[in-house]
């Protein structure tokens, strides 16, 4: 039976998972992939308890309403509104056009909240984790690089980067990773997300990059122990053109319209989530967030507040397709490493486990395409913030 390549989403709550799945999904339909394999979105959305997954084609609206919304002005909003409970499978289906070779990359996309080492969910996360072969750290970056940039460590100090990103939580989870004695090759791709501003400025991703290194420096020394370990690091624009500006103190304003996200400007002056500044009136209340809370922890996460380029909202995605092409071509080495080393009581299985995740893809072929894509620079090994920091 075929069984689909599994990929464990992880990352901190809110930080663009989903979001990131949709810009991955939509660029792998419409981007030069397209040339190889026809790409389709085979999720099947299901429902647990009062909650429905979201389709990631509304997950690509809702970026698409956000760039749209705040054309032609120069509002400075949040972004950050419906946080998710539960673990989603999202399923990414590859074919080759006019033939019948095709496969499935399996994303299981879970909240924020799966990643808390002692939260209620960390069982369910540490099974996933051994059932996976390749992992995608997700990563705020605007609570990545807040704590080491003069303007932000003050209000985004270290403790909450660290907080905010599930930073000593992942590297917990991550020692559940089973490689069998080094038989089992298995990926960790780190995916810098919101990075938008950074991407803007010389040099700006590869400092993103570097700043990955050192944040995450005891996860990446711990992996490369394992024998047969791949290391990525790949930011990721999810939307384009929606940049970070500013950290604030978390407030709610409290008026006759209801509750909304702000931040204070003044004594008598908030900034509501949608961007506009108010006057406060007589008997209108700002309290402190009380969800701003880092779960675990007595810290409270600034509001992180963005801004549409000048002249710029176009919807505009980037290296998103690489992160399904990085992944493939790793299964690929994963199962020439199998084949050639032939290993001893491990190898059936292993060998019939990859067989069935390739689908009914013809392995010459798709190593074809995948040595033609890297000759051709679809594939990107290195630039804009791209680095492999180890491959077996
Ligand atoms: N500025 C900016 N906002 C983004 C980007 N990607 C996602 N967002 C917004 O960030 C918020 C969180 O994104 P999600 O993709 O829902 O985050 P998540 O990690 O799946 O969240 P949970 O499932 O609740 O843990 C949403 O409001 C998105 O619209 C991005 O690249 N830039
Ligand atoms: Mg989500």
């Amino acid at each position: 039976m075929s069984q689909p390549l599994k990929v464990l989403m992880m990352g901190g709550r809110r930080c663009g998972k989903t979001s990131a799945l949709a810009s991955l999904f939509e660029q792998a339909k419409n981007g030069p992939i397209n040339n190889y394999f026809t790409v389709a979105d085979r999720t099947i959305l299901e429902t647990k308890g009062i909650e429905r997954q979201e389709s990631l084609s509304n997950k690509t609206l809702e970026l698409t309403n956000m760039l749209e919304t705040n054309k032609d002005n120069s509002n400075v909003f949040l972004v950050d509104q419906a946080p998710t409970m539960n673990s989603w499978l999202y399923k990414l289906h590859l074919q080759i056009p006019g033939k019948k070779r095709e496969m499935d990359i399996e994303f299981r996309d879970s909240a924020g909240e799966f990643f808390e080492a002692s939260g209620q969910h960390a069982r369910e996360t540490e099974e996933y984790v051994r059932d996976c072969d390749v992992f995608v750290i997700v990563i705020d970056t605007p609570y990545l690089m807040g704590p080491y940039d003069e303007a932000t460590k003050e209000i985004c100090r270290e403790s909450i980067g660290l907080g905010v990103n599930r930073v000593k939580d992942i590297q917990d989870f991550l020692t559940h990773i089973t490689d069998n004695d080094g038989k089992d090759a298995k990926m960790v791709i780190f995916v810098p997300l919101k990075c938008e501003k950074w991407a803007k400025e010389p040099g700006g991703l590869n400092r993103v990059t570097q700043r990955v290194k050192e944040v995450y420096a005891t996860h990446i020394k711990n992996l490369s122990a394992y024998s047969k370990m791949n290391i990525t690091i790949m930011p990721m624009l999810t939307a384009g053109n929606i940049n970070f500006v500013e950290f604030h103190d978390a407030y709610i304003y409290h008026s006759i319209e209801g509750p909304k996200r702000c931040c204070r400007i003044d004594a008598d002056k908030i900034r509501t989530e949608f961007g506009e500044i108010e006057p406060l009136m007589p008997g209108e209340t700002v309290t402190e967030d009380s969800k701003a809370v880092i779960a675990g922890t007595s810290l409270m996460r600034p509001y992180c507040w963005y801004q549409i380029t000048p002249g710029d909202n176009s919807y505009a995605p980037r290296n998103c397709d690489q992160l399904p092409l990085h992944i493939i071509r790793f299964m690929l080495a994963k199962l020439i490493d199998a084949q050639t080393n032939e290993y001893k009581g491990f190898f059936g299985s292993i060998l019939k486990f990859l067989r069935s995740v390739f689908g009914t893809m013809d392995i010459d072929e798709l190593r074809d395409i995948i040595g033609d894509m890297q000759s051709k620079g679809i594939i990107k090994d290195k630039g804009e913030g791209i680095e492999i920091i180890k491959r077996f």
